[in-house]
C-alpha cells in the first residue's frame, strides 16, 4: 500500500462548491454579533411614539382612543393627536384655531411650577399665568422613562442589546447582535464554519426562502423587478428586525398603552425616515435593494443634519431639494460645499451612513429655565425663579437616585442672558455629602450673585439652571471618565435635553422650537461640548480643573494629536467625528471661529444647542460609494 499522495490541491473539497450561493461573506455574517457598522447585514431600528406629549395625556386622563386632544402650553398646541390631525390640525396653530376646526378638541395644558410652589401641578389658570408658572415636562419625562424600560425589558439584556435614547419619545436600536444569535439559531447552516476557515467564503444560500412580511409596510423594488429571486440574508436580518420591532411596540402597548411607530433598516439615517413613513402604529421596512428608490422620492431636507442651513445652502448652489436630482451631481462638483462635506453629502444621499447607535440612555445632565416676557430686572425677582429651578431640578435628581447614592451631578451652572448675550457660571457640587435642594439653590443663587457683580444683568430675558456630570456612584463608575473632556457628552447633554426635555420655555414654544431645529440646525449639529465651555471664564475654569494629570492617565485614554485634549478611547471615534465635524463647519461658514476658551462672555447665537449625535466617517469616502442596490439581483417574495 502506497502513502497518501499529497498534492498542491486541499484534500477536501469545497462543501458549498457548485451551491447556489449569497452575495454575503461568513465575515459580513461575523461582524453582526460585534455591532461592525461596515457589514451590509446590518439593521437598525428607529422608534417613535405617536403624538408623544398628546398619548401622555389622552393616557393619564382617561379619554377614548378617538377623542381628538391636543397639548398646550400658554396660547400654542405643542403636540396633537392623530384623532385631531384628521380635522387639519397641526402644531403651528394656536388653542382658539383649534377650536374653531374642532369644536370637540380637548386642550389640555401642560403642568406648570407656580412660583412659590415647592411641586408642578395641573393648573386650570396656568395659560393665563405665563409670568408666574413655569412648564414642567415632568409627567412625559416620566413616561418617557417607563417606556424606555419596557422597551429595554422587550429586548435580550446586553451585549444582545443595544438602544440609543434619541429623544424624549425615540431611540434607536441596533439589533445586529440579536439578530445574529437568532440567524445562528434558526439556519444551522450558518453555524456550521466556512470552507477553509475562509471568512471571505459566501454563506450558502438561505435555506427557507420566503419571508412573511405581515403587515410592515414593505419598501420595496418596483413590482415589475421584483421577477424571479429569493430573499437573501439582507432581508432575512430586516425581516428578523421587523419582528423584534413588533414585539418591542406591541409590548409598549401591553404595558403603558402608547402606540408608537418603527423603521427597521440598515442604519440609523433610514430607520429614522422609515419610523416616520407610516404614521401612526405602522412600521416601515425599507429593503436593502429598494433605498435609492425610497430616497428617490425625499426632499433631502427631510433627512436628519440636512434640513438646516446646510440643507439651504445646497438647494441655493444645485438648484434642487430633491434627493434623485442631486443624485445626478456627480461628487467633484458637491465638493464645492468642501472636500469632506461633498463626499458626505455624496453618501447620504445613497443611503450609506455608518453612525454608531450609542448605548447611552442614563441622563447625564438636566435643565431648568425660563424666558421672560417682560424681562426682569431685580435679583430678587431671578432668586424666586432659581427657587423653582432648584425645586424641579432636585425632584429630578431624585428620581435619578442622589438620595440613594446612586447617581450624582457633579456641577450646577447657571446660565443668563441679558440683551444678545448669555453668561454662564460653573459650580462644582461638592462631593461626599448628600446634594439638597437647599444646596443647589444656595449654589445657583452665589452664580447669580456673581452675574450681579460681574455687572450688565438686567434686564434679564432668560435664566437656566442646569446639573451636569452625572456619574454612577453605586458601580465604582467614578473613574477616569469624570476627569475628562471628551468629544461627547458632558455640557453638551444638557443642552440636548434642554432641546428634547427640558422645561425651557421657548415662546410661542412650537414655532420657536422648530425654528431652533431648522434654523439652528447646522449650528446644533457642528458645535461642540467644549466651546459651551468657553461661554465663561468659570466653566473653563472648572473643566480645566478636571482634566486629568499625567498620574491620572490610565489605560484606555490617549490624547488627541489635533485637539492635544486626553480623549477616553471608547470617544475615540465621537470625539474624532467631532474634529471632522469641526472642519466641516470652517469650511462651510468661512467666517470668524468662535470666540477663545479664555473670553467671559459669548453671544447667545454662539450658544451649543446640540451636541452632534451623527457621526460621519470621514472614511467612508469615493471609493466606498458602492452604487446602492443598481444592478443587483431581482428578488421575490412570498411563493417565490
Ligand atoms: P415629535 O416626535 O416630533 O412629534 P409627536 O410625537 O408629537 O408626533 P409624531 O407622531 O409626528 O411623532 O415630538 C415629540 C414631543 O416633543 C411632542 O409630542 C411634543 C414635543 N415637541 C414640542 O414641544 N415642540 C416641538 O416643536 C416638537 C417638534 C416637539
Ligand atoms: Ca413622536
Ligand atoms: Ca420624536
Amino acid at each position: 500500500m502506497s502513502s497518501p499522495q499529497y498534492t498542491s490541491s486541499p484534500p477536501a473539497s469545497n462543501p458549498l462548491e457548485g451551491r447556489r450561493r449569497s452575495k454575503f461573506t461568513f465575515k459580513h455574517l461575523n461582524q453582526l454579533s460585534t455591532y461592525s457598522t461596515t457589514t451590509p447585514l446590518r439593521t437598525i431600528a428607529h422608534v417613535d411614539l405617536d403624538a408623544f406629549y398628546a398619548q401622555c395625556e389622552m393616557v393619564r386622563l382617561g379619554v377614548a382612543r378617538d377623542q381628538p386632544l391636543a397639548v398646550q402650553q400658554w396660547g400654542a398646541l405643542i403636540a396633537i393627536n392623530y384623532p385631531s390631525r384628521k380635522f387639519g390640525l397641526t402644531r403651528h396653530i394656536t388653542a382658539a384655531e383649534a377650536k374653531k376646526l374642532c369644536p370637540n378638541i380637548v386642550c389640555q395644558h401642560v403642568a406648570t411650577w407656580r412660583e412659590g410652589d415647592d411641586t408642578w401641578a395641573y393648573h386650570d389658570d396656568a395659560f393665563k399665568n405665563m409670568g408666574t408658572h413655569k412648564v414642567s415636562l415632568d409627567p412625559y419625562r416620566r413616561e418617557s422613562k417607563k417606556i424606555l424600560a419596557t422597551i429595554k425589558e422587550s429586548l435580550p439584556p446586553p451585549p444582545l442589546q443595544r438602544v440609543e435614547k434619541a429623544g424624549i419619545d425615540e431611540v434607536f436600536i441596533d439589533m445586529s447582535a440579536q439578530i445574529h444569535s437568532i440567524l445562528l439559531e434558526r439556519y444551522p447552516e450558518l453555524a456550521r464554519l466556512p470552507p477553509y476557515d475562509d471568512l471571505t467564503e459566501n454563506l450558502p444560500w438561505p435555506s427557507q426562502s420566503t419571508i412573511n412580511w405581515e403587515a410592515d409596510a414593505l419598501v420595496d423594488l418596483e413590482a415589475e423587478e421584483l421577477e424571479s429571486d429569493d430573499p437573501d440574508w439582507d432581508d432575512i436580518c430586516l425581516s428578523i428586525g421587523a419582528e423584534i420591532i413588533r414585539h418591542v411596540r406591541k409590548g409598549v402597548w401591553d404595558a403603558l398603552h402608547y402606540t408608537c411607530s418603527g423603521g427597521v433598516a440598515r442604519n440609523k439615517m433610514l430607520a429614522k425616515l422609515g419610523s416616520g413613513f407610516n404614521k401612526p402604529n405602522k412600521q416601515t421596512v425599507i429593503r436593502t435593494r429598494a433605498i435609492q428608490k425610497f430616497l428617490n422620492d425625499f426632499k433631502f431636507t427631510k433627512i436628519r443634519n440636512l434640513g438646516g442651513k446646510l440643507g439651504d445652502e445646497i438647494v441655493a448652489a444645485f438648484g434642487t431639494d430633491l434627493v434623485k436630482e442631486l443624485c445626478d451631481v456627480p461628487v467633484e462638483q458637491l465638493q464645492k460645499l468642501g472636500d469632506d462635506t461633498g463626499v458626505w453629502l455624496y453618501n447620504t444621499l445613497r443611503g450609506i451612513d455608518s453612525s454608531e447607535v450609542n448605548s447611552r440612555t442614563q441622563v447625564k445632565s438636566m435643565l431648568s429655565a425660563k424666558s421672560f416676557r417682560p424681562s426682569i430686572n431685580t435679583f430678587e425677582q431671578g432668586v424666586r425663579w432659581l427657587r423653582i429651578f432648584a425645586a424641579d431640578i432636585f425632584s429630578r435628581c431624585v428620581e435619578e437616585g442622589v438620595l440613594e447614592n446612586k447617581r450624582k451631578p457633579k456641577t450646577i451652572t447657571l446660565h443668563h442672558r441679558q440683551g444678545g448675550t448669555t453668561k454662564s457660571k460653573q459650580a462644582l457640587i461638592p462631593q461626599g455629602g448628600l446634594i439638597s435642594e437647599e444646596l443647589i439653590f444656595d449654589l445657583a443663587k452665589s452664580l447669580l450673585a456673581q452675574i450681579v457683580v460681574d455687572g450688565r444683568a438686567w434686564p434679564c430675558s432668560n435664566l437656566s439652571l442646569s446639573a451636569g456630570g452625572f456619574e454612577d456612584t453605586i458601580t465604582g463608575n467614578m473613574g477616569i471618565k469624570g476627569f475628562l473632556v471628551t468629544g461627547g457628552q458632558r455640557p453638551t447633554k444638557e443642552v440636548v435635553d434642554s432641546s428634547e426635555a427640558s422645561d425651557s420655555e421657548e415662546e410661542p414654544p412650537t414655532a420657536k422650537r422648530q425654528k431652533i431645529d431648522v434654523d439652528d440646525g447646522i449650528r446644533r449639529f457642528f458645535a461642540h461640548p467644549s466651546e459651551a465651555a468657553t461661554s465663561t471664564h468659570n466653566e473653563n475654569q472648572a473643566t480645566q480643573a478636571r482634566f486629568p494629570t499625567e498620574t491620572d492617565v490610565l489605560d484606555g485614554i490617549y490624547i488627541c494629536k489635533k485637539c492635544s485634549k486626553p480623549i477616553l478611547q471608547s470617544d475615540a471615534g465621537e470625539h474624532e467625528d467631532w474634529h471632522f465635524a469641526k472642519n466641516l463647519e470652517n469650511e462651510l461658514r468661512q467666517e470668524p471661529r468662535p470666540a477663545p476658551v479664555h473670553q467671559v462672555e459669548s453671544h447667545a447665537k454662539e450658544k451649543v444647542k446640540e451636541k452632534t449625535k451623527t457621526k460621519r466617517t470621514a472614511g467612508q469616502g469615493h471609493q466606498s460609494t458602492e452604487k446602492v442596490e443598481k444592478g443587483q439581483q431581482r428578488l421575490r417574495f412570498g411563493n417565490g
